[in-house]
């Protein structure tokens, strides 16, 4: 994996080390902190929110009576961890709107600097099955909402998997965290600074159904799949993206020929991880522009959406 190790990493049994034994470790607070002050308090407070959300994991696994702007059915669980979150940004006075795939309009929670996009729960439908899920955000300063994917000044995501881990990006980079460790368990600490993605890609996923895939996204995946790319599909996004930040390669939510903006939501799931694929040298596109120049329609837009290797990325895109 490309990046440089945090000597947070350095005990033998893997866990953060806290002894004195090696340079200190870094918290998550501490380092999102450096690059600026605001979004190391706002990420605090925001990241602090996965051990509760963890704790409520077994017993918010129902069906809501709701559904979301999107006809989707919720699940109490994304209704729950959408409130949790917009009173934490509200709390924080560091944010004056909040827009989420779980509500129909932009909100305005203070006069804050910051604007915050969300995700609360990508992966829903994993709920039932105990597969991966996790958070997406992407963070703008004093930029109202709608915004252009370009203007982002943060993004990120906390996946609460196996272990909880958060990944951050600004302009300087991608980081990863990951919660407890050497004796602090509800600290997120540093494991891997300015991670990249490989130079070489190994896998791809591709959601929606292939006999309505257009023909660019079949005829690409034939050459992917010629070249002997292993297939990985878990049916989380911010999942599905990790595995391709820390192996390289391709994944997409593409058009298909019944729905051609795709399911994707632009501003909650697509720019977010469109930015982190960028600040770790790689690329997103909707097949015909840079996911991050597309123009904000409405806060509630959907795009076909690729993301993964640079090379890879560009190979898709000369089809069109
Ligand atoms: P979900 O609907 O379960 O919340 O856009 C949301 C998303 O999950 C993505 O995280 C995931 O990649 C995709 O939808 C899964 O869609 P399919 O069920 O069509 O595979």
């Amino acid at each position: 994996m490309a990046g440089r190790k945090s000597s947070a990493i350095t005990s033998r049994d893997g866990t953060p080390r806290t002894d004195g034994g090696g340079p200190a470790v870094v918290t998550l607070t501490q380092h999102a902190g450096r690059f600026d002050r605001d979004l190391g308090r706002l990420f605090s407070g925001f990241s602090a929110l996965s051990t509760r959300i963890r704790q409520e994991l077994p017993v918010r696994r129902d069906a809501a009576a709701t559904r979301n702007v999107y006809g989707e059915q919720q699940l109490e669980l994304d209704v729950w961890m959408n409130d949790v979150f917009v009173k934490a940004f509200r709390d924080s006075k560091l944010v004056s709107q909040v827009a989420s795939e779980e509500m129909g309009d932009v909100k305005d929670v203070g006069r804050g600097r910051f604007s915050v996009v969300l995700d609360p729960l990508d992966g829903s439908s994993n709920v039932k099955s105990n597969n991966t899920f996790g958070t997406i955000f992407g963070v703008f300063d004093g930029r109202p909402l709608p915004a252009r994917g370009s203007d982002l000044f943060a993004a990120g995501y906390l996946i609460y998997g196996p272990a909880t881990t958060l990944v951050y990006a600004t302009a300087k980079g991608v980081h990863e965290f990951v919660q407890g460790g050497g004796g602090r368990p509800k600290e997120f600490l540093l494991i891997t600074e300015g991670l990249r993605l490989p130079a070489k890609g190994k896998l791809y996923g591709i959601g929606g159904h292939r006999e309505k895939w257009i023909p660019e996204v079949k005829a690409f995946v034939g050459e992917l799949e010629r070249e002997l790319m292993n297939l990985r599909y878990g049916g989380s996004f911010v999942a599905d993206f990790n595995q391709i930040l820390h192996y390289g390669g391709f994944f997409a939510y593409p058009a298909q020929v019944d729905k051609p903006a795709g399911k994707y939501r632009l501003h909650f799931e697509s720019n977010p991880i469109a930015f982190i694929a960028e600040a770790a040298g790689g690329a997103g596109t909707t097949g015909r522009e840079r996911l991050l120049d597309v123009s904000p329609k409405g806060i509630d837009q959907t795009v076909p959406t690729y993301v993964g290797n640079q090379d890879l990325v560009d190979r898709f895109r000369a089809r069109f």
